[in-house]
């Protein structure tokens, strides 16, 4: 049984209260506004394929912990960013890859099967593939303490939330800035 997503998401915002959560369009957006909409949300709108590309500005611009809820489809889109993410200096940045082998958003047409782990760990980064939310848990413990970027491949069940985020895209741009620059 893959893991939960929603339960993984709420494990980064228990591990990680105060990072900039920079999630995928749609279901990824959608879990993270139903699990807590936190002003330190960055979600995504139409945008895919740049979700983790995203990440590494923002981890530019912050000292703070960056997580990326990348979705496969998105991920695959822009593949070679792992390569940029590992040559980029963001220690602060965990790249987390929710594979639910579909693109859920638009209906479940089925994905191509990529070892995200395997990828990002060809490109230099220190990576992980897990398939429970347990396995995610210990994962992404260890990922945000740790002194470089990590990826994270999780396995997760399909999902079709109800919860939307906000659709003022430079209302949420604004907020996560303010969030990030006040005392
Ligand atoms: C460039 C581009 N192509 C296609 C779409 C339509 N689209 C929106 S979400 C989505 C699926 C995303 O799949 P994935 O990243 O695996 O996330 P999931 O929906 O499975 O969580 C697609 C194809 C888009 N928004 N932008
Ligand atoms: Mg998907």
């Amino acid at each position: 049984m893959p893991a939960d997503q929603a339960a993984c998401t709420a494990a980064v915002l228990e591990e990680t209260p105060d990072a900039v959560v920079i999630s995928n369009l749609g279901v990824a957006s959608y879990v993270l506004s139903g699990v807590a909409d936190r002003s330190r949300n960055f979600y995504l709108w139409g945008s895919m394929g740049s979700t983790t590309a995203t990440g590494i500005g923002v981890a530019y611009g912050t000292d703070e912990q960056v997580t990326v809820l990348d979705g496969d489809g998105s991920l695959t889109m822009s593949l070679g960013v792992l390569a940029t993410v590992a040559n980029a200096d963001v220690p602060n940045l965990t790249v987390v890859c929710f594979d639910n082998g579909t693109y859920g958003t638009t209906g479940g047409q089925p994905t191509p099967s990529i070892e995200f782990a395997a990828a990002a760990e060809a490109c230099g980064l220190p990576a992980n593939s897990v398939e429970t939310t347990n396995g995610f848990t210990e994962a992404y413990s260890a990922a945000s303490n740790r002194e470089t970027a990590s990826v994270i491949e999780c396995d997760v069940t399909p999902v079709d939330p109800d919860s939307r985020p906000m659709f003022d895209f430079s209302h949420i741009t604004r907020r996560v800035r303010d969030a990030l620059t006040e005392e």
